[in-house]
């Protein structure tokens, strides 16, 4: 069963909720509308936007597996499949708003602001990879399974205090619910009402172990109302459903209501990363079921019957990302060799007396 977005009151609880998660769409899988009173909140031009976002993270995504599989870069977590989740996510916000994301939502960081080649410098584990402009909004990817909430509701305490007219948003994946420091992070938020929006990226699976075994939980928004943050569960894989949900939970946010958890359901096309073997944890059909929901082909149905979208203009930002891609490698390329002092230095602003003796240690022997 899906609901309207329109018919979601952030401020309700679980209980005022007759059936309590329903899933919000606002396309079906056709790329058919099925909430006419959302679709038309949105300008012709945002809806595009999204589209070519979500045909540059599918591009990216593609090219970044086969340069992995070339040997260019070091691992890749895939995000083929999650484009509604992240990307229309991450366009909904602004960059003064912070972003916390995790080691799949490289492709979103990208669209926040950060140099291509830096998040292929990442890839490889060279420390430039983790230097950001101060006035980029954002943290480094967390491997930490959970660990985007605590810093990330820290943020928006922060943002609070300050007054700021901005938002934080952050991403985790269903594997994340079962850890402490998702429910730390986002009880600390809902006790502050930090202006916090988490979006867990339900994809099925924490690499081979189904959400079925990691929790008896019904659904993974519910585990807003144990600590009070008004929860909502959407179509991961509709774009159109995504971005408006994320929007009106960044008004709500900034109106100073506090934090809003959004469960997006979704699934990941490829492998958990470049050494995963997806087939030995799930079935052909089952990722034919989830290939059907495809959020690129659901857009482009739908803007192409609007004639706002053809072949010609997908093939456009397609070349444009290969090209970029290219261009990020190439000035990957020129980056100076890592060196073992620079990345110890990189790791505390003051660095304690051991690491400032091995910082000593290593430029004595980077000298020689
Ligand atoms: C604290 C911690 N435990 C274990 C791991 C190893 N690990 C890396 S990814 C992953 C699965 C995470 O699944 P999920 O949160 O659903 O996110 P997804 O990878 O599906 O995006 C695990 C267990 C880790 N990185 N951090």
């Amino acid at each position: 069963m899906t609901i309207k977005l329109s018919d979601v009151n952030f401020s309700k609880t679980f209980e005022d909720y007759a059936t309590p998660f329903d899933m919000v769409q606002v396309l079906d899988p056709e790329g058919k509308v099925v909430d006419q009173e959302t679709i038309e909140t949105l300008s012709d031009e945002e809806l595009v936007k999204i589209m070519e976002d979500i045909v540059w993270g599918r591009t990216l995504d593609e090219r970044t597996i086969l340069l992995n599989r070339q040997g260019a870069l070091g691992n890749y977590a895939t995000a083929g499949g999650q484009e509604a989740s992240q990307l229309a996510s991450i366009t909904a916000i602004t960059r003064d708003d912070f972003f916390v994301p995790t080691y799949r939502d490289i492709g979103a960081l990208i669209k926040h602001g950060l140099p291509m080649y830096k998040a292929f410098l990442w890839y490889k584990g060279h420390v430039g990879g983790n230097q950001y402009d101060q006035d980029f909004h954002a943290y480094i990817p967390q491997v930490m399974v959970g660990g985007t909430l605590p810093p990330a509701a820290g943020v928006a305490m922060g943002k609070k205090f300050n007054g700021s007219k901005s938002v934080v948003l952050t991403f985790c994946g269903d594997g994340a619910t079962s850890q402490g420091d998702f429910y730390e992070g986002l009880n600390f938020a809902g006790a502050y009402k930090a202006p916090l929006i988490t979006i867990i990226q339900n994809n099925g699976y924490g690499i081979s172990v189904p959400t079925s075994k990691q929790t008896a939980a019904q659904t993974l928004a519910q585990k807003g109302v144990g600590v009070g943050v008004p929860a909502i569960r959407v179509d991961g894989m509709d774009p159109v459903a995504m971005y408006a949900a994320v929007k009106n939970a960044r008004a709500y946010a900034l109106e100073g209501n506090g934090p809003v958890l959004i469960e997006a359901m979704t699934y990941r096309f490829g492998p958990h990363t470049m050494s995963d073997d997806p087939k030995r944890y799930r079935t052909d059909e089952e990722v034919e079921v989830w290939r059907a929901k495809d959020p690129l082909k659901r857009l482009r149905n739908y803007l192409t019957e609007k004639g706002l979208w053809n072949e010609e203009k997908e093939l456009e930002v397609y070349e444009a990302c290969k090209q970029e891609v290219k261009e990020a490698m190439s000035q990957m390329a020129k980056e100076p060799a890592q060196k073992v002092s620079d990345f110890l230095k990189n790791m505390y602003e003051v660095p304690p007396q051991n690491i400032q003796e091995q910082i000593a240690y290593y430029e004595r022997k980077e000298q020689q």
